[in-house]
Formats: C-alpha cells, structure tokens, sequence
C-alpha cells in the first residue's frame, strides 16, 4: 500500500503540536508504520532539502531543521501522499486554507510545522533517507473494514 513520509519541524514539536497533528493523520484513517524523534544532522538535514539547495532559502531552512528535534512519521493508506499534502496545506501559511495544518496553526513560511512528501517517488526517496528497514512496521488494523469498501 502507498507510503509517505511527514516530518514534524521544530517549531511544531516546541508549540507542543505533535499530538495535534498525529491525531488529524489517525482520525482520517491513515496507519501510522514508522515513528521516531530525533535530532537531525546537517547531512541528513542538506540531503533532506537537496532540490532546494541552489534556492535563497536553504542555508535558512537546513539551519532551522537542525536547530531542535523533530518527529519523523511514515503513513499508510490508499492515495496517502496526496491526501497528506491536502492535510498539510499551502507552504505559506497565510495563504493555506483553513482546515488545514497550515491554515490553521502557523503564520510563516519559514515556521509552517510539517513536512511531507509531494509525490510517491518522492516518499519512496525520503523514507529511505530517514528510516531504515527494520524500523517500518508492517500491521493490518483490523478497523479496516470500517475505512475500505
Ligand atoms: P513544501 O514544504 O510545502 O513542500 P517546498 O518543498 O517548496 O514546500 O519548500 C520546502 C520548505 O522550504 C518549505 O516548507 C518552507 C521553505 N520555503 C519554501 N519556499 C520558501 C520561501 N520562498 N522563503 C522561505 N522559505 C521557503
Ligand atoms: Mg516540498
């Protein structure tokens, strides 16, 4: 089933969002499979952003995703990826539609909590950069049938 990588930044992690923000993924009905806190490095931080690298921005933004820890997630579930984009919301916050966590928690772009994956290849690359193997669960929620036809 399709996969997804989010990752909650340090500012949602220090405005105590964790919580908030895993509860909006489960409450969908998406199956969380790998979960972990951490302190990024600069080089998994620089690898993380790599098609950002030529942009004004990326000094900026590896400096933040390093300055405190995150929450790295991996999500499961039928047209995960696109659906969490939609969750998520617009990079600037202003502009992202309430509802979302964007739009309803954060006001800068440079503070805009959550990152995930914006295609399934895109997931496929990111969570082989931030979990290993043996850190993905594989469970079948036996509230399945409840969520799937
Ligand atoms: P998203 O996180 O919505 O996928 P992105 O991949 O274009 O957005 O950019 C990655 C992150 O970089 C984004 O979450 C915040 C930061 N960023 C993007 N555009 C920016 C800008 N114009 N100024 C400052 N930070 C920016
Ligand atoms: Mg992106």
């Amino acid at each position: 089933m399709e996969r997804t990588f989010l990752m909650i930044k340090p500012d949602g992690v220090q405005r105590n969002l964790v919580g908030e923000i895993i509860r909006r993924f489960e409450a969908k009905g998406f199956t969380l499979v790998g979960l972990k806190m951490l302190q990024v490095s600069q080089e998994l931080a620089q690898q993380h952003y790599d098609v950002h690298k030529e942009r004004p921005f990326f000094d900026s933004l590896v400096q933040f995703i390093i300055s405190a820890p995150v929450v790295a997630m991996v999500w499961e579930g039928d047209g995960v990826v696109g659906a969490s984009r939609n969750i998520i919301g617009a990079t600037n916050p202003l502009t992202a539609a309430p509802g979302t966590i964007r739009g309803d928690l954060a006001v800068s772009i440079g503070r805009n909590i959550i990152h995930g994956s914006d295609a399934i290849e895109t997931a496929q690359r990111e969570i082989a950069l931030w979990f290993k193997d043996e850190e993905l669960t594989t469970w079948n929620p036996t509230i399945k049938p409840w969520l799937y036809e």
